[in-house]
């Protein structure tokens, strides 16, 4: 059996996430894909805006950083111009549902041949805890003080229903809120990686993730509201897998 390092080749140094956040729990599992492919020299990640930048932090592959929500259409770029790279994208919701939905959608619709990796949080975790699109009916953020009214501001956007639409090379939404979620979540970055490395098209893994700080909660308290809650609207599993006929 494999024995997983301590720490992955491809962290040069600790996160600066806040403590029980999700982020560090996702780079890790990115770090530990990239070394087992041997992929981290040529890898490129595109970054955008919100806490997923710290990531440049600690994750030892080449990174670049887009406007806000526009790093699928960056990554697009890229890919095109080098398609034997390694392209991913690492995006919160806010970014990657709300101010970047477009070019989520239309990098999805036009099947580029990047990863995006979304990592769903419910809220614009750096700017302070506002309502993004995913947050939850009755979930009170800085901006829903009394809970989010899905009569004044519509109901949670699953993202992957909204890609569903599209031929995709693979689509699937993982959970770190529990050791065998963040195995399985695991399998499908790796599962995206390879399908991108084999030249199929777009692969687009949603990661739900807490963010107790805006939560106002404890990391434990956090991870519970996932399992009880989240999790009820958010379904996991892999929605496309290798039905990508083109
Ligand atoms: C064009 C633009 N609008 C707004 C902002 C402010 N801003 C910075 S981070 C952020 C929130 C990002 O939230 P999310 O994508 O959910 O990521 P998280 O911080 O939760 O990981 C916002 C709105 C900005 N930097 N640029
Ligand atoms: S504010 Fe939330 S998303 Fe940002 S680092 Fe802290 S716990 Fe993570």
């Amino acid at each position: 059996m494999a024995i997983t390092k301590q720490i992955p080749d491809t962290i040069f140094a600790a996160n600066s996430f806040c403590p029980g956040c999700g982020h560090g729990i996702v780079i890790r599992l990115i770090a530990e894909v990239l070394d087992e492919m041997d992929l981290s020299d040529r890898t490129i990640g595109v970054l955008a805006v919100g806490c997923s930048c710290l990531v440049n932090r600690t994750l030892a592959v080449d990174l670049m950083q887009s406007a806000h929500g526009r790093a699928t259409a960056a990554a697009a770029g890229i890919k095109r111009t080098r398609p034997g790279n390694l392209v991913f994208t690492y995006q919160g919701d806010g970014d990657a549902i709300s101010i970047g939905i477009a070019e989520t959608l239309y990098s999805a619709q036009r099947d580029e041949k990047i990863t995006q990796i979304i990592v769903n949080n419910g809220v614009f975790g750096m700017t302070g805890g506002q309502m993004s699109p995913t947050t939850l009916v009755g979930q009170r953020t800085a901006t829903s003080e009394k809970g989010r009214n899905s009569e004044i501001n519509g109901d949670p956007v699953n993202i992957m229903k909204l890609l569903s639409q599209f031929n995709t090379a693979y689509l699937a939404r993982g959970s770190v809120h529990d050791a065998a979620n963040i195995l399985k979540t695991k399998q499908y970055i790796r599962t995206a990686f390879e399908l991108q490395m084999r030249g199929e098209g777009f692969t687009c893994v949603e990661v739900i993730s807490p963010c107790p700080t805006n939560w106002h909660m404890t990391p434990d308290q956090a991870v519970e509201r996932i399992a009880n809650e989240v999790l009820e609207v958010y379904p996991l599993g892999e929605f496309v897998k290798g039905e990508h006929q083109k």
